[in-house]
C-alpha cells in the first residue's frame, strides 16, 4: 500500500520532499511509509536522504490537559460568580489541579485569593494554554515565548523528527518486480533462469552469530595470571577446599585466638560440621607453644591456647590458609626451595557495597627458599607486577599477625593519574615457618591480591556486583572483550 503510493507518486512527481507530509496527505502511518523507504532505497528502487525536523511534542501532563483544559481555567471554571471558600474549592479539584491552577490564575490577574473566599476578578478567560497545546499536537508553529513558557511548566519537550525525502533511485519502476533470490532446479528445467532478475547478493549482509561458549571476565583475568606465574617458575596449590579449620586458617599462621578477624563479625564459622577431625597432633602442639609462651627467640603471645578455638571449622578467609598447609608439607621432607601460587575464592563476613562482596578471589604468591630477603620480595614483586602492566610501585609498611614486615602495595595508574592499592605482603614470621619443622635459614617471602579488583579497572566495571553474583548480566559475559595483561 505505501509501496504503490511512494512509486506511483514518483511515477508522476519527480521527488517527494517530506515523507511527513507524505504521508499525512495519504492517510498512511509515517513509519510504514519509512520502513518501504528504506527498503525501496536498499534495492535502489530510489534514492532517500534523510531529513530531521526539531519538533516539541506535548508530556503526559499536557496531554492531560489537552483533554481537561488547564488548570488554571479548571479553577476559574470551578469559581462561582460570589465566590467560593478556599477549602470548598479545594474539594472540587484535584491536589495538583488546584495548586498549579492557583498559581497560575493568581499570576494571570484572574482570581482574588481573598483570607475567606476566592473570587473571579474578570467574568470570562480563554484557556490559551490548552489552544497552544493542541496547536502543538497539530504540529503548527507558534511563538517562542508560549514555547518557552510551556516548556518551562514541562507540558511540553523537544524531540527531533527524522524524515526522508525521495527521488527516484536508478532501478524506479512504477512497480517493485519479483527478483529471485535463489536459482532453482525448475530454473534450470524451464531455463527461464535467463530472463529472472536474481536479487543481488549483500556481501556486507552481518553472517549469523556465532553461538558458543563465553569465559566470565574474571577467569579470563584468571587464565592471564595463571599464565604469569607459569611463566616466573610457580606452581598452583591445590585451594579446592573452601571449608578449613581455624588451625591452618589461623592459629598456623601464628594469629592469636582473640585476634578481632577470628569471631563470627569478620568469619563464617561453619554449625556442620563444626569442627575439624585431625590435625597433626605433635605440629598442634608446637603451634600451641608458639602461642602461649613463644620459643625460637619469640616470646609468643603468652595467653591461653585453646585446642577447641583452633577445631572449629569456618570458610576460609584467604588463600594463606592453603599457603600454611603447603609449607607445613614442605617442612615434612627434605627441604627443596618451592614457588607457589593460589587464585581462589574467599570468605568474609563483611559489608556489601560497590567494591565488596562477602567472597572474592585471592591471588597469593609464595616463594620459600634458604637465605631470602625483603630485597628477594621487592624484587619479585616489580617482577610480577611488571607483566601486570604495573611498573611503578611503591611499599607502605603494613601488619599482617603472620608476616614482618609486611608491606602494602601502590602502583601509579596512568589512567587514574594516581596511587592504587594493588596487594599486600611480608615475610612470613619465625614463629609460623619454625614449628612446621623448615630449617632455621628457610624464609618464605609472598603477597597477595584481589582478582575482582584488577578485572573491575580492566573491564571499566564500577560495581562489583555487576561483575559477581545473581545481578550480573550474562550480555557482560557474551560480549566482553579477551584479556590480554601487560603487553
Ligand atoms: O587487589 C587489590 N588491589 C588491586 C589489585 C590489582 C589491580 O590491578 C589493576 C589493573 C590495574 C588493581 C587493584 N587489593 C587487595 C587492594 C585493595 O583493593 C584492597 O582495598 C582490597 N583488598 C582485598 C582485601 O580486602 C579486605 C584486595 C584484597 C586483598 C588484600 C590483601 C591480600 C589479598 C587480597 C593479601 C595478602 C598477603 C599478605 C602477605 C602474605 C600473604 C598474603
Amino acid at each position: 500500500m505505501a509501496e504503490d503510493a511512494i512509486l506511483g507518486y514518483l511515477e508522476k512527481n519527480d521527488h517527494i520532499s517530506d515523507s511527513g507530509q507524505f504521508a499525512a496527505e495519504h492517510r498512511i502511518d509515517h513509519n510504514e511509509i519509512v520502513n518501504v523507504i528504506k527498503s525501496l532505497h536498499g534495492f535502489r528502487y530510489v534514492d532517500a536522504q534523510d531529513i530531521k525536523r526539531e519538533t516539541w511534542v506535548l508530556t503526559d501532563e499536557g496531554k492531560a490537559y489537552t483533554a481537561t483544559g488547564s488548570p488554571e481555567v479548571q479553577l476559574f471554571l470551578a469559581i462561582p460568580p460570589e465566590g467560593i471558600p478556599k477549602e470548598e474549592l479545594q474539594k472540587k479539584l484535584d491536589a495538583s489541579v488546584f495548586k498549579i491552577g492557583c498559581a497560575q490564575a493568581a499570576k494571570n490577574k484572574w482570581v482574588e485569593m481573598g483570607k475567606q473566599l476566592v473570587t473571579r476578578k474578570i467574568q470570562h478567560v480563554d484557556d490559551k494554554v490548552k489552544d497552544l497545546l493542541l496547536q502543538i499536537q497539530e504540529g503548527e508553529a507558534i511563538n517562542q515565548d508560549d514555547i518557552k513558557a510551556l516548556k518551562a511548566r514541562k507540558l511540553i519537550v523537544p524531540q527531533t523528527w527524522k524524515g526522508y525525502s525521495v527521488k527516484k533511485g536508478p532501478n524506479y519502476a512504477p512497480k517493485r518486480k519479483k527478483v529471485a533470490t535463489d536459482l532453482t532446479r525448475e530454473n534450470l528445467q524451464r531455463g527461464d533462469w535467463k530472463e529472472i532478475e536474481f536479487k543481488e547478493y549483500n556481501f556486507t549482509a552481518k553472517g549469523l552469530p556465532t553461538e558458543g561458549g563465553h569465559l566470565h571476565p574474571l577467569l579470563k583475568v584468571r587464565q592471564q595470571l595463571k599464565d604469569i606465574f607459569r611463566q616466573m617458575g610457580f606452581e598452583e596449590m591445590p585451594t579446592n577446599n573452601y571449608v578449613e579449620s581455624s588451625f591452618w586458617n589461623f592459629d598456623a599462621l601464628f594469629q592469636p585466638q582473640q585476634h578481632p578477624a577470628r569471631d563470627s563479625h569478620d568469619t563464617f564459622f561453619l554449625q556442620a560440621p563444626s569442627t575439624t577431625k585431625e590435625l597433626p597432633e605433635d605440629y598442634v602442639q608446637r603451634v600451641k607453644q608458639i602461642h602461649e609462651s613463644g620459643g625460637y627467640q619469640s616470646r609468643g603471645y603468652g595467653y591461653d591456647w585453646k585446642r577447641e578455638e583452633a577445631d572449629k571449622n569456618l570458610l576460609r578467609t584467604h588463600t594463606t590458609a592453603v599457603s600454611s598447609r603447603m609449607l607445613y608439607l614442605l617442612a615434612q621432607k627434605p627441604f627443596a626451595p618451592k614457588k607457589y601460587y593460589s587464585i581462589d575464592r574467599v570468605f568474609r563476613n563483611e559489608a556489601v557495597d560497590r567494591t565488596h562482596l562477602a567472597e572474592f578471589h585471592q591471588i597469593e604468591g609464595l616463594v620459600c627458599d634458604r637465605g631470602l630477603t625483603l630485597g628477594d620480595l621487592l624484587g619479585v614483586l616489580h617482577e610480577f607486577f611488571a607483566r601486570l602492566g604495573m611498573s611503578k610501585l611503591r611499599f607502605k609498611p603494613a601488619y599482617n599477625p603472620y608476616t614482618e614486615p609486611s608491606m602494602e602495595i601502590f602502583s601509579y595508574h596512568e589512567g587514574f593519574g594516581k596511587w592504587v592499592e594493588v596487594g599486600n605482603s611480608g615475610m612470613f614470621r619465625p614463629e609460623m615457618l619454625l614449628p612446621m619443622g623448615l630449617p632455621e635459614d628457610v624464609r618464605a617471602i609472598a603477597w597477595g591480591l584481589s582478582l575482582e579488583r584488577p578485572t573491575m579497572i580492566l573491564y571499566g566495571i564500577d560495581n562489583i556486583r555487576d561483575l559477581f553474583g545473581h545481578k550480573v548480566d550474562l550480555g557482560l559475559i557474551k560480549r566482553n572483550p579477551i584479556c590480554r595483561l601487560g603487553l
